[in-house]
């Protein structure tokens, strides 16, 4: 049995080398009620983007209806999305995350 699972991890490993992981984008979306200030800080706090990073991509969001936070794949781009909207909800705010493929 153990050959064969050998193989397995073979062939996964090759796969891998082959064909890079699929990244997902993982984008706000603008409302009109969260604070531009707890934007900022979500942006801070879960993708780690300075202060200023922070603001531009919060404005992007602002004044075009979405923005970028972060390139991941699929397994990190899930998790942002559920820790961010979670922290949103904690805190009584409409913000929306989402991700797509990048
Ligand atoms: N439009 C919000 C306001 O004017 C700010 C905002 C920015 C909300 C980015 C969400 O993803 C967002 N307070």
């Amino acid at each position: 049995k153990q050959f064969e699972l050998d193989d397995v991890v073979e062939k996964e490993k090759l796969e891998q080398e082959l064909e890079p992981p699929r990244l997902f984008k993982v984008v706000l979306n603008n409302d009109d009620y969260t604070p531009m200030e707890f934007v900022v800080e979500v942006l801070t706090r879960f993708f780690n983007l300075d202060e200023e990073k922070a603001t531009e991509v919060m404005l992007t969001v602002h004044y075009k209806g979405k923005g970028v936070c972060g390139v991941f794949t699929l397994d990190i781009a899930e998790t942002k999305v559920v820790q961010v909207n979670d922290y949103a909800r904690e805190n009584q705010h409409p913000l929306l995350c989402s991700s797509e493929p990048a």
